[in-house]
């Protein structure tokens, strides 16, 4: 009775000595202290330092000192009351944030730097970094890091943090093919990766079962291949407007276009592009992955590629190569006849290869850098050494960290996915599991361990639309983070 007093009390005293420091994810070095200053919400400014590079009129920390003042206070700041008794005021009742590189209007990309430094103390209240996307980590920080009393006061606690993501790319990937998902639902979730975070969307744009990427160069592809030309769609104008809302967060966005298979959505828009299958030595009117024995089909990857570069300022294209179905081209007599003149023997992972090799060399040609799905390495395609792979597969051919070795082995760059699934559903607490899994935890060198650059969480869409995004994403994914 007596202990569960004094236990009753010692809680008390912390709550009014402050709050238990709630911050996700956690940070390298952090230290902190119940001592704390009061905020006053109508006054509060987030301000440059004078001597900082980035000054007003900086689109990226300007927008973001808006959302955060809002995220903190809301917009009725005014409502709020005014704090009694003594108090100690948050220096000069602002945020001074000082930044090394002048840069604000540019993307962010894998080799950003996102350090900072967080300091509150009695003679600073200063955010450092040496990019303004080290400055949005620690404005999502400083903004985790305020909490109200019951009376409505806003205080932060004096507090040291020094913080730098263990891996640069932590990337959430979005299936907007097997159901279309609405532009709000992904400017919502960007919105949730920054308070996460998270700085890579992967945006499974197509795949077999709709189309709904809006090409400039050839709008069949959409206007016949995606659920509704008129509201399923995403416009040239809605993809930029991901982009820069992504550049805003600090959040690239890595375009995928999954071929040669997972293709369907794109034969009503481009005849001639898809694989007729054979059954009984005729045409049985279906069809398989991208036909790769035809001039025509890189032809149009060359065409449609071009746009795609232009369109996604990203260094990286994700270019698939998953998942291919070799029954229709083993059934196909023209490409039957290719293989034997290119000597392929019954080898379809050779053809595969061609395909592949040759949409690689395309890329490359425009300067782009690639990602593609780990069967491309398990296949042995020739690719670039900058090349990045990703590992989805769970078990086979082997386990994923075995995977991961051999892929770091041969000296590639290496993406983890393969456990962390958020459009499974099981029954009881399956993130568990997920937060478990370290990247690192192969066997390797150091040389190895540095090529691994992060992970990915995938929502698959096959069974998630805009109805059950957000609980499937957020209940089970946001624990993720830390182990990246
Ligand atoms: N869709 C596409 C998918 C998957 C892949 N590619 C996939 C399937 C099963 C698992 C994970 C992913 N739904 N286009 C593979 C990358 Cl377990």
């Amino acid at each position: 009775m007596a202990g569960s007093r004094l236990w009753f009390s010692l809680l008390l005293a912390a709550a009014f000595a402050g709050r238990a420091t709630a911050l996700w994810p956690w940070p390298q070095y952090i230290q902190t202290s119940n001592w704390h200053y009061t905020i006053f919400p109508q006054s509060f400014q987030f301000k440059y330092h004078v001597s900082s590079a980035a000054q007003p009129g900086c689109s990226v920390l300007d927008e973001a000192f808006l959302r955060y003042r809002d995220l903190l206070f809301g917009s009725e700041s005014w409502l709020y009351p005014a704090p009694t008794g003594k108090q100690y005021t948050l220096k000069n009742n602002s945020l001074d944030i000082f930044v090394i590189s002048p840069e604000c209007d540019q993307f962010p990309s894998l080799e950003s730097v996102e350090n900072y430094t967080l300091t509150i103390n009695n003679e600073l209240c200063l955010l450092f970094s040496e990019t303004v996307w080290g400055a949005l980590r620690g404005l999502e920080t400083f903004s985790q890091l305020v909490w109200r009393s019951p009376e409505g006061t806003f205080f932060i606690n004096k507090t040291e943090i020094e913080d730098y993501p263990r891996f640069r790319h932590r990337g959430l990937l979005l299936d907007t093919s097997r159901h279309y998902l609405p532009l709000t639902s992904i400017l919502n979730t960007l919105d949730v990766m920054a308070y996460n975070k998270f700085n890579v969307f992967h945006w499974h744009l197509v795949d077999d079962s709709s189309f709904p990427y809006e090409s400039f160069t050839f709008p069949e592809l959409a206007r016949k291949g995606s659920y509704n030309p008129a509201t399923h769609i995403y416009t040239t104008q809605d993809v930029k407007e991901v982009i820069e809302y992504a550049r805003l967060r600090g959040i690239r966005v890595l375009a995928e276009f999954d071929t040669p298979g997972h293709t369907l959505s794109w034969g009503p828009g481009v005849s001639g592009l898809l694989t007729p299958c054979y059954s009984e030595s005729r045409p049985s009117g279906t069809f398989g992955p991208v036909n790769p024995i035809l001039n025509s089909t890189y032809e149009f990857m060359s065409t449609f590629f071009l746009e795609v570069t232009s369109v996604f300022p990203d260094f990286y294209l994700h270019l698939g190569g998953d998942e291919v179905d070799f029954t229709c081209w083993k059934s196909n007599p023209n490409i039957q006849a290719f293989m034997k003149k290119k000597g392929f023997g019954d080898d379809f992972k050779k053809l595969e290869s061609f395909y592949i090799q040759t949409l690689l060399d395309i890329i490359s040609a425009y300067g782009k850098g690639y990602v593609v799905w780990q069967e491309v390495f398990d296949n042995k395609v020739k690719v670039r050494p900058d090349t990045i792979i990703q590992v989805w597969r769970e078990e086979s051919p082997v386990h994923y960290l075995k995977e991961l070795a051999l892929v770091t082995d041969a000296g590639f760059r290496a993406l983890l996915s393969a456990p962390w699934y958020l459009n499974r559903i099981s029954y009881g607490p399956d993130w568990e599991e997920f937060y478990v899994v370290d990247p690192l935890s192969f066997e390797g060198s150091p040389e190895q361990k540095a090529l691994v650059i992060g992970g990915e969480a995938c929502m698959w869409g096959e069974y998630v639309d805009s109805t059950n995004l957000v609980p499937r994403l957020w209940c089970v994914g946001w624990r993720l983070l830390s182990s990246l």
